[in-house]
């Protein structure tokens, strides 16, 4: 059985919807991190980086986010949640699921944590020049949603599960996804989709805002 190391509304939150639509038994372990468990010495000698989330299948151990969502929808073919090679998708599936991990995921990452970036102590400084970048990054998805019920394709795949994940993230911000109008009615449609109903119930977030 399929054991995740998470914490609500963190990066193990993709991986857990995949884990949800894949429709298997799975076991979820929270990692504590208001008590810093995922720097813990058991924790770390199952993730060196000391980040969540950490997928366990057996014998084999995985981190990073966006590839436990690939791993679990390739060894899962049933799901079509990743195109095969040889899809006509699946370089534009690759490209974009690079992309929302590498750079929206990134600059994510400085905007919440600028501390850890910067010594300097004008910390609005960077979140202010990361909302632009953000918005520009949220502008672009938004634009290539135009009219699409999907990310890549005419069929959900991890990339869609992602997106919604960082959407969660981002929906603090100025402009947030859900104030572009092909995103809001892209992200509530996913809302109304069964694994994404049912993580957010476990992870205790509200789809009020998706209607
Ligand atoms: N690139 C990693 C990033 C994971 C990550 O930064 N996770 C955060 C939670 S969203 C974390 O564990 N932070 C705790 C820490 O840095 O101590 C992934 O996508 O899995």
């Amino acid at each position: 059985m399929y054991k995740l190391y998470y914490y609500p509304l963190n990066a193990s939150m993709a991986p857990h919807f995949v884990l949800e639509q894949l429709n298997q038994e799975y076991e979820l372990v929270l990692v504590d991190r208001k008590a810093n468990a995922q720097k813990s010495k058991e924790y770390l000698a199952l993730n060196p980086n000391g980040r969540i989330p950490t997928l366990i299948d057996g014998d084999t151990v995985i981190c990073e986010s966006a590839a436990i969502c690939l791993y679990l929808g390739e060894n899962n073919p049933e799901s079509k949640l990743v195109p095969n090679i040889g899809d006509p998708d699946r370089a534009e599936f690759l490209q974009w699921i690079m992309y929302l991990t590498n750079s929206l995921q990134a600059e994510l990452m400085v905007y919440f944590y600028p501390e850890k970036y910067i010594t300097d102590e004008n910390n609005e400084v960077i979140i202010a020049a990361q909302e632009i970048r953000i918005s520009e990054m949220w502008a672009l998805i938004d634009k290539k949603l135009a009219g699409k019920e999907f990310l890549i394709g005419d069929d959900m795949t991890i990339c869609d599960h992602y997106l919604f994940m960082l959407a969660v993230w981002s929906d603090e911000l100025k402009e947030p996804p859900l104030a572009f109008n092909n995103l809001s009615s892209y992200l509530c449609n996913l809302a109304k989709r069964d694994e994404i109903i049912e993580v957010c119930r476990k992870e205790n977030l509200s789809l009020t805002d998706y209607r």
